[in-house]
């Protein structure tokens, strides 16, 4: 079965963590709404009554359709060899997969505090309080959380490689790139989060996917938005 991602066509969003799974595993797949007449589908599918997904991503394997990043990830963890099969182990991965997603919405919510419907421009003032403490605060209990799950590990679970390890990688990526200064000193503070970040960046598969086209830049349109007043260093 040839899988078929629904996302965003322009941005890495919560996209990103299944389309790095997608990669890693090697399996064919459609990104269907960066394709001719893909977001009129997608936007169809989100429209249907019934068991339709809330929002993107969702992804379309043969007439499954899973919807939230995080059981996208423990479908795919189970098919690809990407988790450990069997029950205590899987759902250890999925609650990593969860907690980063905790984390992938505070950092939404360092640039939209008040409301996602408003600009950034409209909610600058609490945008700025709210990013403040997650960079003092939530970085550190996060990073320091995932630094003590690898425990000197090359990989989060059973030392080897999950979906759990991509999207801890991407999670690391983008707020290097949104908050370039609160990070500056990852290597120092979490020498195992940066040795995984690199560990994966350098799996053929994964390096492969990100000099090609189909990794899309960050931007101000995503989740992780660099924005200069809201990033500072680190306490
Ligand atoms: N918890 C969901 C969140 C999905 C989500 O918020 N998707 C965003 C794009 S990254 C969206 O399009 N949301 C539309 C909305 O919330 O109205 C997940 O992890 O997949």
């Amino acid at each position: 079965v040839t899988y078929e991602l629904f996302y965003w066509p322009t941005i890495q969003g919560r996209g990103e963590f299944v389309r790095l799974a997608l990669e890693e595993a090697g399996t064919p797949y459609v990104d269907v709404a960066r394709e001719p007449g893909g977001m009129k589908r997608m936007m169809a599918a989100l429209g249907g009554s019934g068991r339709a997904p809330f929002a993107p991503p969702f992804l379309k394997a043969g007439e499954l359709v899973i919807g939230q990043t995080a059981a996208i990830l423990l479908f795919l963890g189970q098919h690809h060899g990407l988790a450990p099969l069997e029950e205590a182990g899987g759902l250890w991965t999925h609650q990593l997969q969860l907690t980063i997603a905790d984390v992938v919405a505070e950092v939404h919510d360092t640039h939209h505090p008040v409301s996602s419907a408003l600009p950034y421009e409209d909610q600058k003032q609490e945008a700025g309080r709210r990013a403040a403490a997650f960079i003092d605060s939530r970085i550190p209990k996060f990073f320091g959380y995932f630094e003590r799950v690898l425990g000197g590990n090359e990989y989060l679970v059973e030392n080897r490689l999950t979906y759990a390890d991509l999207s801890l990688f991407q999670l690391v990526e983008g707020l290097c790139y949104a908050f370039p200064r609160a990070l500056a000193r990852l290597g120092h503070d979490y020498p195992g989060i940066a040795a995984l970040r690199g560990r994966v960046a350098a799996r053929p598969r994964i390096a492969a996917y990100l000099a090609s086209p189909r990794r899309l830049p960050f931007s101000q349109e995503g989740i992780f938005r660099h924005y200069r007043e809201l990033d500072r260093a680190s306490p």
